[in-house]
């Protein structure tokens, strides 16, 4: 068994996240997703993994059991499919140092839409909170 050779996107990641920032990056990913993913089902499945991997990801010998793996790891669900969102986690935990340096710039870039959400809840709970009892 060779050590040391590791998947190429590995290094990749890191870069892309410095000249792309949060958002780019995350936008990056996600096209990298629908290039990958099974256009029927809308998810990547193994055989679209194997099919497009070298194209996608310049990774021109990527092992069966590589392919596998990378599937069950990012499965989080189980159910035997990489939705967008597994794909994504799967890609930072493939790269911790991507995690360390940019994570932050992620969770910026998802906590701008549940900030949208929060906001619109406390809205509604205003509005309960001024009734107020006179008898
Ligand atoms: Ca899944």
């Amino acid at each position: 068994m060779a050590s040391g050779g590791g998947v190429d996107f590995e290094d990749l990641l890191p870069m892309m996240a410095t000249k792309l920032g949060g958002e780019g990056l995350v936008k990056e990913l996600c096209n990298g997703f629908e290039l990958l993913m099974d256009k029927e089902k809308g998810v990547i499945t193994l055989e679209s993994l194997r099919s497009n991997a070298a194209a996608v990801l310049g990774i021109e010998d990527m092992k069966e059991d590589e392919l596998v793996s990378m599937m069950r790891e990012g499965d989080i669900d189980g159910d035997g499919y990489l939705s967008q969102m597994e794909f994504c986690v799967l890609m930072f935990r493939l790269s911790p140092e991507l995690m360390e340096e940019s994570w932050f710039l992620i969770e910026q870039a998802l906590q701008n839409h549940d900030d949208e959400l929060v906001s619109n809840n406390n809205k509604n709970k205003n509005k309960n909170n001024s009734n107020s009892s006179i008898s």
